[in-house]
Order: C-alpha cells, then structure tokens, then sequence
C-alpha cells in the first residue's frame, strides 16, 4: 500500500472545507466495473466524497470519506488492473471525487452535478479527461497528471477555479479550459 499517497490526503481539507456549509448528509456511491472495463461511479443527491486510489501493483480501491459510503461499505476492493475508462456522475450535492494514481488508457468523463463540487488528480494517466463540473462553484484540482488525448475541463455555471498544484497537468494534444473563470497554482500548468 503507497502510505506516501495516503498520507498526502490534500482534497481532505478541501472536503472539510465544504462539509461546513453543507445541508446534505453524506449519500452512497455505487462503484462498478462495467463489461467493457470501464469504471463507473454513480452518486446521489447527498454530498458524495469518495477516493479511487491505485497502487503501482494494480489494485484499485474507493474509499468513502467523511461518511460518504461506496457500495454501502466504507470502502471497496475494486479489482486489479487498469480500467478501460472512469465515468462518473455524481448528482446534486457538494460533491468530492478524488483520484490518486489511477491509470486508463482510455478516458475519465463524467458530471459533477449542480452544487460545490471538488475534482481532485493526483498522478493520474489517461487517453482522455472531459469533465463537466456543472451548477455551482467547483474547484479542480491537478498536479502529476498526464492527458495525451483529449482535455477539456468545463466548469459550467458558477465562479469555477482549477488549482495546479506542483506538477500541474501535462496535456498536450488538446487543452481547453470553458466556463473556468480562475486559474491558481504554477507556474506548472498545462505546456
Ligand atoms: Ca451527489
Ligand atoms: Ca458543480
């Protein structure tokens, strides 16, 4: 287990942050692994703060946080291996979706929903990333993440900010950043 990426835990305090405002409960996510491999996460209505989190031998692992429930559990054992993808929606409430160390070769897409919601990358690959953030005033977060396709992070409605930590996002083929009104963080960021 990478206690290194573990210990890190810096969406953490952006999830407190938002619990303090929040007027939901924490809901459940349901984690999948569809049959064509792609990893399909699916929240609800309540505030869902939910961590995927691969390690350098494969495992694949979510982990609910602050209440959030995966499957029910507070956290489950996906599988071992790369997904084909990682799709996500994640519904009304102030929402948290955080990846560390996943791989795909194919894309990450998916809705964040209405509301506050965090998108947080930490040394993630992947073919693709096409988030929609939607309603509300969102915040991504990036650092060590690599997109050699397609990358376009929409912040959608609201006063959205996307933060590159240390290592930004290196993405190449195509960047674009819609309805994103703030960029902090550098001067690593997308080159
Ligand atoms: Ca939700
Ligand atoms: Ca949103």
């Amino acid at each position: 287990m990478n206690t290194h990426d573990l210990n890190r835990q810096p969406t953490t305090r952006l999830g407190c942050e938002k619990l303090e405002a929040r007027e939901n409960p924490a809901g459940n996510v349901i984690a999948t692994i569809l049959p064509d491999g792609v990893l399909y996460l699916r929240g609800d209505a309540n505030n869902n703060l939910v961590s995927v989190q691969q390690y350098a031998n494969g495992d694949l692992f979510a982990y609910g946080v602050d209440g959030t429930t995966v499957n029910g559990q507070s956290m489950v054992y996906i599988g071992n291996g790369y997904p084909t993808g990682v799709a996500f929606v994640m519904d009304a409430g102030n929402d948290l979706l955080e990846m560390i160390g996943v791989r795909t070769s194919g894309g990450i897409w998916g809705q964040m929903g209405n509301e506050n919601d965090g998108l947080a990358l930490y040394n993630v690959m992947a073919g693709a990333l096409q988030p929609l953030m939607e309603g509300g005033d969102d915040i991504v977060v990036t650092d060590s993440v690599y997109i050699w396709g397609y990358c376009e992070i929409n912040g959608g409605a609201g006063f959205d900010t996307i933060d590159y930590r240390t290592y930004g996002i290196y993405a190449p083929s195509y960047f674009a950043l819609p309805n994103m009104e703030k960029q902090v963080g550098g001067p690593y960021g997308y080159y």
